[in-house]
């Protein structure tokens, strides 16, 4: 049997008269009719999540078919968002983002950048701020470095590039970027991370921006990635939380089978790639409070979130996890267990990471953690969480079931003996950076590199 299909787009074929749309739906169906078909299904795509119903379009079709031969046969499907891609005709693809070389010789290469939606003249609009990457020769200055973007939103679906008026450029290796307003004058401020010194740009009310991370005192010079804004503390002014990836040197990247990195850690399913981050010494985090005239001080140590272990941080979020009020700290981590930091509603932090299930995928094993997204999917009341990993491995929606406890959502073929089982065994994990060695070789692929 010989079976066409006739697709129907409700959405867009309301911009065309329904005459026009039998007259070619019919016209195509004489073709399937003369050409040997003998069946035509009738595929309606809705584009809006309130109609699951046949459009008049589609069942007019059907009822002056029915005098040809064909059998035909209807199929409604339902699309709840309809995204077409507008980038050109916004504006945007004037942004290239660049990461080292085709090669990606080493680690920094990677990792991408990050964006900030943000409405920094408070016009009521959102404006774009899109970070880069760079290059090693830029980064040793052989050649001009990459530049962030920030594009100013005309109002009418299209964008324009204010980068140099606004003084934004960073010109550095970004890996993150977060917006808050950390003086309470009302105008959002940007806290890039880079590789390398960051950035902390304060809003100056006129469209322009004056990078004060050197007076302020966050300038750190590591590899620093995702930051996040929230104020821990409750003194009204919002602190900031910087993860460090790895430690990494320019001039001296590290080679597969010398210093402490052996070769399987510069391999990919057996084939060799740059190493890391298994193998890399870790960058610590960065907590910094708000100290209320313009300079933060460094407390990580003391609030118990100094990552002192280096694992390869890449993205946070403060947020209440537990809904007692108080800010916590999730802190997505690259090939080591991720780290949840409960609010002890006196300055410090208890890390609750094993006990709480989001150190560790349901089957005890840490991912590549890669960013965090955050959201009441279930609509329980209880914001959950799901993280971005490396190939090969599966994302994880971490269910929030209260208590400061999360369920891995995805892995939820397991059976609930199964999940204390792994949990109690991961809690008597060693916390260390090579923990990989610890857990069963068979759960465990040492030689993947993220
Ligand atoms: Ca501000
Ligand atoms: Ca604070
Ligand atoms: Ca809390
Ligand atoms: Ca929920």
């Amino acid at each position: 049997m010989k079976v066409g299909v006739l697709q129907f787009f409700s959405w867009p074929e309301r911009r065309v008269a329904i005459e026009t749309v039998y007259e070619r739906a019919l016209e195509r169906i004489e073709v399937m009719d003369r050409t040997g078909y003998d069946a035509v299904w009738l595929a309606e795509h809705h584009f809006h999540s309130f109609s699951v119903c046949p459009s008049v379009h589609m069942l007019g079709t059907m009822a002056a078919a029915r005098t040809k031969r064909l059998r035909i046969g209807t199929a409604v499907s339902l699309a709840p968002f309809y995204h077409p891609d507008v980038t050109k005709q916004a504006g945007l693809d004037i942004f290239h983002h660049r990461s080292g070389t085709r090669e990606k010789t080493s680690i920094i290469e990677t990792p991408g950048s990050g964006v900030a939606l943000l409405d920094y003249d408070d016009d009521g609009w959102l404006y774009i701020y899109l970070l880069n990457g760079s290059t090693i020769a830029a980064f040793k200055g052989n050649e001009p470095p990459p530049r962030a973007m920030l594009l100013h939103n005309n109002q009418d679906g299209t964008f324009t590039d204010v980068t140099n008026k606004a003084g934004v450029a960073n010109e550095r290796w970004g890996f993150g970027v977060a917006v808050g307003d950390y003086d309470n004058d009302g105008w959002p401020d940007i806290y890039v991370a880079n590789f390398g010194k960051n950035r902390l740009y304060h809003n100056n009310h006129d469209g322009t921006f004056t990078d004060v991370a050197e007076k302020a005192g966050v300038t750190l010079g590591g590899w620093s990635t995702g930051p996040t804004w929230g104020d821990y503390d409750h003194d009204g002014r919002l602190d900031l939380f910087v993860p460090g990836y790895v430690k990494f040197d320019a001039d001296h990247p590290p080679i597969a089978g010398q210093g402490n990195i052996p070769p399987n850690f510069c391999q990919f399913r057996g084939i060799a790639v740059m190493c890391g981050p298994r193998g890399l010494p870790g960058e610590r985090d960065h907590l910094f409070h708000n100290n209320g005239d313009g300079t933060f001080t460094d407390v990580s140590v003391k609030a118990g979130v100094s990552d002192p272990d280096g694992y390869f941080g890449l993205a946070a979020v403060f947020v209440d996890v537990d809904d007692d009020g108080w800010i916590d700290l999730l802190v997505a981590n690259d090939s080591t267990p991720n780290y949840f930091y409960r609010n002890r509603h006196d300055g410090t932090f208890e890390d609750v990471s094993y006990g709480s299930g989001f150190a560790l995928s349901e089957d005890g094993r840490e991912q590549a953690s890669m960013g965090i997204a955050v959201g009441d999917y279930n609509r329980d009341g209880k914001v959950d969480f799901f993280t971005t990993t490396f190939s090969d491995d599966y994302k994880t929606l971490y269910r929030n079931e209260g208590g400061g406890n999360f369920a891995d959502a995805v892995a939820g073929n397991l059976s609930s003996a199964r999940q204390r089982k792994n949990r109690s065994s991961a809690l008597r994990q060693p916390r260390h950076r090579h923990s990989c060695a610890a857990i069963r070789r068979s759960e465990c692929d040492c030689s993947r590199t993220p």
